[in-house]
């Protein structure tokens, strides 16, 4: 069933307003043959969540055949709940979320799966009670990327003969019980335990914002300042926490300095690995519009889809990282 945005709009206000139940009148529905997607979006707290929603409202366009109503939940699980509720009296034919973390979601799953409304969930992923309650997950595997990073630092820091010297690691960790957040943070513990000489001296949260880094970078280095590794867990925190460090005299290099591990690869951070500022950045790919795309034009045909698809990326670090590679990047 296709519906125009216009008509859901004012049904949605008549409907909050108490002039129309639930049923849509059918003479409301627009004619057009435009597919309707709601699409709730944690917030825009980092380059690589922007690039995630440019990529999003590109893919769900008019010229490709959509209408996109999106909402920014402003990093509030309260406000995607909302927005999921709305799109569900709006009657959307399809909803698209990034869950800012795992848990809490059932309830309004169940309604939408009660209303009809197929979910996909992007980015990261959720723990719900039953399959039933989404169709399809797209997103990265988050521990993938930390084993990545940490495998990148020990094979480092053996190069560089230091696999008995005492390694303090400060930690900065993502939105907490997002899975990005989980995933990396539970890499970096295995590897912890798999070197005695590894020793996580400060582990606070970052929240995936350049600003929160900064903030607690600069309270962890009153504390100290003998630090051999930040390990970031997005290219946001990492440059707040190099600004940090540089402002305490302290030098970010994989060479001769602290050792900043990162995630994401966005053009920014990109930028910082040339410099040798960022020694690893592992990428973490948000242009997953086109794969939401497949999966709803699959789903139109009436035919099967995958139910969870983890997107290929690779990973950057300052020894061979060129400005060609980061010029021929999409963001
Ligand atoms: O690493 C970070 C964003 O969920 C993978 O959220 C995403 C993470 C990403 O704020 O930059």
């Amino acid at each position: 069933m296709k519906k125009s945005v216009c008509a859901a709009a004012v049904c949605a206000m008549l409907m909050l307003s108490g002039c129309l139940s639930a049923e849509k009148p059918a003479s409301d529905v627009s004619e057009e043959n435009l597919i309707l997607v709601g699409f709730s979006q944690v917030g825009a707290e980092s380059e690589w969540r922007v690039a995630n929603t440019e990529n999003m409202k590109a893919t769900f366009s008019e010229k490709n055949g959509y209408e996109l109503i999106f909402n920014d939940a402003q990093q509030k699980q309260e406000n995607q709940i909302k927005a999921i509720r709305t799109f569900i009296q709006q009657d959307v034919d399809y909803i698209v979320f990034s869950p800012k973390v795992e848990t809490g979601w059932n309830s309004i799953l169940k309604e939408a799966k009660d209303a009809g409304i197929p979910v996909i969930v992007t980015d990261r992923y959720i723990e719900a009670e039953d399959e039933g309650l989404y169709t399809a997950y797209i997103g990265s595997n988050f521990r993938q990327e930390g084993e990545k990073a940490v495998a990148w630092l020990e094979s480092l820091l053996q190069k560089q003969g230091r696999t008995n010297d005492t390694i303090n690691i400060v930690h900065i960790q993502g939105t907490m019980e997002s899975s990005a957040q989980i995933g990396r943070t539970a890499a970096l513990d295995e590897g912890v335990v798999r070197n005695a000489n590894w020793h996580i001296i400060e582990r606070q949260c970052g929240d995936f914002t350049r600003a929160k880094a900064l903030e607690v970078m600069e309270a962890i280095l009153e504390k100290t300042k003998d630090i051999d590794v930040v390990y970031c867990e997005n290219d946001g925190e990492a440059l707040g926490a190099i600004d940090a460090m540089e402002k305490a005299g302290l030098k970010c290099n994989a060479e001769d300095g602290v050792i900043v591990i990162s995630f994401d690869a966005t053009r920014l951070g990109l930028e910082y690995c040339l410099a040798g500022k960022i020694a690893l950045s592992v990428e973490c790919n948000p242009l997953q519009g086109p794969y939401v795309h497949d999966i709803i034009q699959k789903l139109e045909r009436g035919e099967k889809v995958e139910r969870e698809k983890y997107i290929d990326e690779t990973q950057f670090d300052c020894f061979t990282i060129t400005q060609k590679m980061i010029d021929s990047r999409p963001y």
